[in-house]
């Protein structure tokens, strides 16, 4: 999609390709909206190998220092801006394919005053001329360029297709939903729900958050919004899987979503919400592993409750990165290389963690396990896979005890490091293996 708007907005954290010819102002650009240290410039890096930016023979060496730095800093979640022409598909889809390595979103900004400007401000240029031929040429490859981009993947590009346009341009950084770094707690930290209302609702009771409207707090009608007082200085974090299996998904979603509303709760997406989002916009979906009983309970519901709740997944993050980078949830766990980044790799891994890609006897996927191997700086805090008893390792910890399986609810107070748990009121749900080794069958790789 080309955006044709003065303003620009841009992820607090991605990659940026300046397009154009040379004498189009991309440096100049560059120097109005970005710091000296994010600009990695061609002619910079020619300059550093040769002494010469105007050196082209240094060029292979000048794009390998420019690559190498582009790679450093994003690895370092640091956002980059490439000032270089970028007006071969090739080079554009090396720098592409940085980004997607390191989990950053690729824009790219198209600086383009037209041929005659260019010729003039590169006449005007008091370090660099450059051949009339060559601005020429990059015009040819520009106007290629501008056709091609659309097909390249980049989650933006803008388009500044005149100098007056360039001028009036405006640049701001949007922090990206995951990080949520300033949000220090403390927290309550819920694990896989999947319909058992009333153990959620004993769960929160025990650790002193209050119900004072219904009296009986298990009281739900179609309209009803769940008012729900945390202890001070506490919210809930939801890990996902609230739906399916058990026996009140509504209910467990309407009081979710009310907290969340509220303000006294964080919620993230799990696997069972990613399936239940697709059969609730009616697309193809298995109704196997409980999705069956979700349906069945949301068909008895009005039509504006189902749009509602739909919304409301709809809106959940892949993950949340918290309390200045000490916690991160994520419904199946988070490597540290993508704590706080955004991709489609990103969110599979947050919401069907590290799978082989094979499956087991049962037909179930196997996984592999990301923990053992964790050294990240964040406690990572995530569900998913039923055990029986939560146990720590390597700074990272999953919660989910198989309340649907006959096993627990639990909760990790963040940053105390206290479990609470609930028993399940009943086996809603036949375990096909004990519990702490059943794989919950999910979606697979
Ligand atoms: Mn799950």
């Amino acid at each position: 999609m080309t955006i044709n708007l003065n303003q620009v907005e841009i992820p607090e954290f991605c990659l940026v390709l300046l397009v154009g010819s040379a004498g189009a102002g991309k440096s100049h650009f560059a120097r109005r909206f970005f710091s000296k240290t994010e600009i990695v410039s061609s002619d910079h890096c020619r300059a550093m190998v040769s002494d010469d930016e105007n050196d082209q023979s240094v060029s292979a060496e000048a794009f390998e220092l420019l690559h190498h730095l582009v790679q450093l800093r994003l690895k370092k979640r640091r956002l980059t801006v490439v000032d270089a022409t970028n007006l071969v598909q090739s080079e554009r889809q090396t720098l592409r394919l940085m980004a997607k390595q390191y989990h950053a979103y690729p824009i790219s900004i198209v600086i383009d005053p037209g041929l005659d400007v260019c010729l003039q401000q590169n006449k005007n240029r008091l370090e660099r001329v450059v051949d009339e031929g060559v601005i020429r040429e990059h015009d040819i490859a520009l106007r290629k360029s501008l056709k091609q981009l659309p097909d390249e993947a980049f989650r933006e590009i803008y388009h500044f297709g005149s100098p007056e346009k360039i001028r009036n341009a405006t640049l701001c950084r949007i922090p990206l939903r995951v990080d949520q770094r300033h949000e220090t707690g403390n927290f309550d930290i819920i694990g896989d729900i999947h319909g058992c209302f009333d153990e959620l609702v004993l769960l929160l009771e025990r650790m002193g958050y209050q119900f004072p409207e219904s009296g009986d707090s298990t009281l739900s009608t179609e309209e009803k919004s769940y008012h729900v007082i945390p202890p001070p200085g506490r919210r809930a974090i939801f890990l996902g899987d609230l739906v399916d299996r058990g026996p009140k998904t509504p209910e467990v979603l309407q009081l979710v979503k009310s907290m969340v509303d509220n303000g006294t709760a964080l919620c993230i997406e799990g696997n069972h919400e990613a399936k239940l989002l697709r059969w609730m916009r009616g697309q193809k979906t298995s109704p196997k592993y409980g999705l069956a009983e979700s349906i069945g309970q949301l068909e008895a519901r009005n039509e504006s409750f189902r749009t509602e709740m739909m919304g409301f997944i709809r809106g959940l993050p892949s993950h949340l990165w918290l309390d200045g980078g000490k916690l991160l949830v994520a419904h199946a766990g988070l490597k540290q290389e993508m704590h706080g980044r955004m991709s489609g790799k990103e969110k599979s891994f947050c919401l069907y963690g590290d799978t082989t890609g094979q499956k087991d006897e049962f037909g179930w996927p196997i996984r592999l396990n990301w923990g053992a191997d964790y050294s990240g700086e964040a406690m990572v805090v995530y569900g998913h896979t039923p055990v029986a008893m939560p146990e720590w390792q390597n700074n990272t910890l999953c919660i989910d005890t198989g309340c649907v399986f006959g096993g627990k609810l639990t909760a990790l107070r963040y940053p105390e490091k206290e479990l609470v748990s609930i028993a399940a009121l009943q086996t809603y749900t036949e375990p096909k293996k004990p519990l702490g080794s059943i794989l919950d069958e999910g979606e697979g790789s």
